[in-house]
């Protein structure tokens, strides 16, 4: 196949999209030399001519190569795209989930309800799940991703909206200007949207699909609860309880997952199936034992703060939460105003944001007992001697301060709370 015979790319970044970009572009045809920083500093590509640059979703559009490419006529483009592109190609049915939560659990509910693939942001690059054989393609896009990429799913979702990641974007409008891009090349489908979305938010959307909505509330066109069901568009599904995830805001991942499925032509069987089959993703709300007579919980996945407060939401008795690691110029104080002090009668805060977290809490709850600890394995320490009946990992910050990953912070939190005598 040659969708890119003749063409020559750039690609900046060397992880895991600008590998697989590497690749598809020369599977499809095409020339693609890869360069990433060195000694952190813009390394300049060696060659002039070039169709396109393909920049990671990583690299922040204020870095030298985005100036570089505009002073040369360059267009940038991202990995996503290249993989949107071959799909189209090769005629890949295509959904593209993004959102400020949720987004991961969507795409694999609609992966298992349209027999497609899980790919994208979730560590599978698009542009190598394109090339696999032919299967619906449910790409989760970051905003980082939909920043320099332009995609034209089939059906698209935006689970929710709310404030994340402002250290890169600039500002939060830039952010949900991002979010947007999902659906403003599309040329007619479906754009499946949460119902968390607040007015205003899409103040950029231009769309050519079709607004398909969702509610826990009220009868809408597009997927909804009436009584015990699940509906979509006046037609019954099957009852609420068939979804093995647990909490509110899965119900509501489940209706955009139901959603953008049914647009795809999805049967009701095909999608009680996968309700009943779900799995939680790892690192999301997981109880990870008893120890020192309370029950712990990891929600190291939980990086802004409404992934935080849905899991405060979704935590019996009272809670002591360790917050804290690297910020996204998060604005704490939509936390602490949030928060119910019955219910989190303790907070632990560590890493990078310790400090403002102490501040914000300190101006809006000041009777709330808070610790600043150095790391986890401290944070872990404290926590275990707080009254609280219920111990939660959820951040509100990335892991970067401290860990690798997510996960890593995930997995290493699950190992303080064994050594501290934690059992199943
Ligand atoms: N690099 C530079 N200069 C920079 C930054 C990065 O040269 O200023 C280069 C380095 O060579 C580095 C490489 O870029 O090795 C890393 O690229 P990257 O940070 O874009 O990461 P990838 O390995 O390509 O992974 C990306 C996504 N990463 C980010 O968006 C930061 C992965 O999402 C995604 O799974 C993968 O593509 C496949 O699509 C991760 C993520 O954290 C899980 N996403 C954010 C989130 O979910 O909150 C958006």
């Amino acid at each position: 196949m040659g969708i890119f015979d003749g063409k020559r790319y750039f690609v900046y970044g060397d992880g895991l999209s600008g590998r697989a970009a590497i690749g598809a572009i020369k599977k499809c045809g095409g020339r693609a030399k890869l360069y990433a920083d060195a000694d952190g500093r813009f390394c300049e590509p060696a060659d002039k001519r070039y169709d396109g640059a393909v920049i990671s979703p990583g690299i922040r559009p204020t870095h030298a190569v985005y100036e570089y490419c505009a002073r040369r006529g360059i267009r940038p483009t991202g990995e996503a795209e290249i993989g949107f592109k071959i799909a189209e190609e090769r005629g890949m049915p295509t959904v593209g989930v993004t959102g400020t939560n949720g987004k991961t659990t969507v795409t694999n509910l609609i992966a298992a309800m349209t027999g497609g693939v899980a790919c994208g942001n979730i560590g599978y690059p698009v542009s190598i799940a394109a090339l696999k054989p032919q299967k619906p393609i449910v790409c989760e896009l970051s905003s980082f991703q939909l920043y320099s990429s332009v995609v034209a799913p089939d059906v698209a979702v935006i689970t929710n909206i709310a404030s994340d990641h402002i250290d890169w974007h600039g500002t939060a409008a830039e952010y949900r200007a991002c979010k947007c891009n999902i659906a403003a090349h599309m040329r007619g489908g479906y754009l499946v949207l949460g119902e968390d979305i607040p007015v205003g938010a899409l103040e950029t959307l231009e769309t050519k699909a079709q607004i398909v909505r969702c509610s826990t509330t009220n009868v809408c066109d597009g997927a909804y609860i009436s009584g015990d069901n699940f509906y979509f568009m006046g037609k019954r599904v099957c009852p609420t309880d068939y979804l093995r995830l647990q909490g509110v805001h899965n119900v509501k991942n489940a209706l955009c997952a139901i959603a953008a499925a049914m647009c795809m032509g999805a049967s009701s069987g095909d999608v009680t199936a996968a309700l009943s089959s779900a799995e939680l993703s790892p690192h999301r709300i997981r109880d990870v034992g008893a120890a020192c007579g309370k029950r712990w919980i990891d929600d190291s996945k939980g990086t802004n703060v409404a992934a935080c407060l849905a899991a405060v939401a979704q935590t019996s008795g009272t809670v002591c939460l360790i917050l804290g690691g690297r910020g996204k110029a998060t604005d704490f104080s939509e936390l602490f105003t949030a928060i119910d002090t019955a219910r989190v009668t303790e907070v632990v805060a560590m890493g990078e944001t310790a400090q403002a977290i102490r501040d914000s809490a300190a101006g809006i709850v000041p009777s709330l007992k808070l610790t600043v600890v150095n790391g986890l394995n401290e944070a872990v320490k404290i926590a275990a001697k707080s009254d609280a009946q219920t111990v939660l990992l959820s951040p509100a910050c990335a892991s970067f301060d401290e860990f690798k990953s997510y996960a890593e912070r995930g997995d290493r939190f699950a190992a303080a709370v064994k050594a501290i005598g934690g059992e199943a």
